[in-house]
């Protein structure tokens, strides 16, 4: 018999440095209230002088009432992967937090390979459970924590109706040497299960719930997110006539955010585009929009990344939607492997790049953590072409995207192969670093960060890369002491 209780009960059961797997993936499928009621279990046992932190594990970023409530509640020992919540972010950066920001595919493999502390509980969310173990849906890295948890608590939330079974395609690879290739040869492809089925022995409680994921909304399409996405879709589309992309189109994978949102909206207006398929990470609100109009024939993704009116939608013509979006855990839609295989067109988004077309993606000013990696690596290194997008500057002007040295680095030169900003595009294939250098200040650069890029090129030293070593972060530095790097001037830097 099934244990149903209260999310307060099942928080009880949890205790002090207990290791938690999070099913869900970008705020979709996410455990809601039992990782609240332990926020609030942690605060009280805080406020009696009793230590309470426990460890998570998690598909991508979980949503606030998870993230947030026990970031807030100084209750999070360790976390990994890639999460975007406020408060997460913010005691991360204040040292409250060991976090380990990695590769999304490799999450599932390192906890099975044993790189990762085994998880005590798997806390997951289900449209379904049977007395018989099986559990519908699942996101993210769902089945590995359920195998490899000793318990299982399940939220069944109402609100996603057991006709969602169906919408997933759930496949766990054996471990090397008995690896063997993920029979996937074209997005639509199953080659999984629609639920999942454990012992029901493991299954400790089940929390009965009605809540929408906490989705925040997106910032809207605006003049430069607007001309970013006409520029990849001007490059793909030049790329289509040059017989460099084939006719028929390859599949499309997307990162996450404002920025990718509103490329993929751009791709789907521009008409010498043909109706392409995905083969993504996170299908966000412009990939409905996509399908309706019919510019995308399919997409497969891990995670229905979904403002909630447009969960409604979806919900609401499920068997519109039924053969034309598949769920994968995170193994499986990032898997280098397919990425390779199918020849996906990745495009993703830099926080900064430099001039030779390094990408940091995560690191503010070289230390500040934004959100992580997140599956960017998984596509863009094993992609038929990586395209990384940002706009020119940030702050209104006052950082310039492109610098002459990233302060840290997701994406090495040799995983990007082209750059766009709203000034332009720059084609980095077949180029040396200093061809690079000249491609991404004339075409991707802000007018008024031009000539300072320049003038750092005539400082630099000469070599394979020029660089001068002192000057390299000096526009950080400028930003860090007056607030605007367009206040640098390269000889108050100079040693
Ligand atoms: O901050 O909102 O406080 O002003 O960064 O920037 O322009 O709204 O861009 O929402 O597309 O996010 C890289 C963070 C971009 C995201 C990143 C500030 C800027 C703003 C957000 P404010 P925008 P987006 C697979 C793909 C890594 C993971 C990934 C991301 C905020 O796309 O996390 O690609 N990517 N996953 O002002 C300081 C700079 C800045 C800057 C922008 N140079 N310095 N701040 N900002 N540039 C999907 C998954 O794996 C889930």
């Amino acid at each position: 018999m099934l244990n149903y209780m209260t999310a307060e009960q099942a928080a009880e059961l949890i205790q002090n440095g207990d290791v938690l797997g999070l099913g869900g993936f970008t705020a979709t499928g996410v455990p809601k209230a039992v990782p609240f009621a332990l926020a609030q279990r942690a605060e009280r046992l805080h406020a009696e002088g009793k230590p309470f932190r426990v460890g998570l594990e998690t598909g991508a970023s979980m949503g606030d009432s998870c993230d947030g409530a026990l970031a807030r509640a100084h209750a999070v020992e360790f976390r990994t992967p890639y999460q975007s919540n406020k408060s997460m972010r913010e005691e991360i950066n204040a040292e409250g937090t060991h976090y380990f920001d990695g590769h999304l595919s490799h999450m599932p493999q390192d906890l099975r390979y044993g790189f990762l502390p085994k998880p005590k509980w798997a806390i997951i969310e289900a449209s379904y459970v049977g007395e018989d173990g099986t559990i519908v849906p699942a996101a993210g890295i769902m089945p590995t924590i359920c195998r490899l948890a000793d318990k299982i608590i399940i939220e069944l939330n109402e609100m996603f109706p057991a006709s969602m079974r169906g919408m997933h395609d759930l496949y766990e690879p054996l471990d090397p040497p008995q690896r063997r290739e993920i029979p996937i040869y074209k997005p639509s492809d199953r080659c999984g299960s629609d639920h999942i089925k454990v012992d029901p022995a493991k299954i400790a409680a089940v929390v009965k719930t009605n809540r929408p994921n906490e989705i925040p909304a997106f910032t809207p399409v605006d003049e430069t997110t607007a001309k970013i996405g006409a520029n990849v879709a001007a490059f793909l589309e030049a790329e289509m006539k040059a017989g460099r992309i084939p006719a028929s189109f390859l599949p499309i994978q997307s990162g996450v955010g404002n920025v990718a949102n509103a490329v993929l909206g751009e791709l789907g207006k521009n008409p010498h585009i043909p109706p392409f398929e995905m083969y993504s990470e996170v299908i966000q609100d412009s990939v409905v929009d996509l399908i309706k109009s019919g510019h995308c024939k399919f997409a497969s993704g891990c995670s229905l990344r979904l403002v909630e009116s447009k969960m409604a939608e979806v919900l609401a013509d499920l068997d519109f939607y039924r053969d034309k979006l598949l769920l994968r855990p995170q193994e499986t839609s990032n898997s280098p492997e397919i990425a390779r295989r199918l020849g996906i067109i990745a495009i993703n988004t830099a926080l900064e790049a430099d001039i030779y077309g390094n990408v940091n993606s995560t690191h503010v000013c070289g230390t500040k953590m934004m959100n992580g990696i997140g599956g960017s690596g998984d596509f863009a290194r094993n992609s038929y072409l990586s395209i990384f997008t940002t706009a020119s500057t940030a702050k209104n002007g006052a950082i310039s995207s492109i610098v002459p040295m990233v302060t840290h680095m997701d994406h090495s030169e040799h995983s990007v192969k082209v750059l766009v900003t709203e000034q332009g595009v720059a084609d980095l294939r077949g180029k040396s670093p200093r061809q690079r250098a000249e491609e991404i200040i004339n075409n991707c650069v802000a007018p008024e960060y031009r000539e300072m890029l320049r003038d750092y090129l005539k400082h630099a030293k000469h070599g394979q890369t020029q660089h001068n070593l002192s000057l390299a972060f000096a526009m950080h530095e400028e930003f860090m002491k007056s607030g605007d790097m367009r206040n640098t001037k390269w000889e108050n830097y100079l040693r």
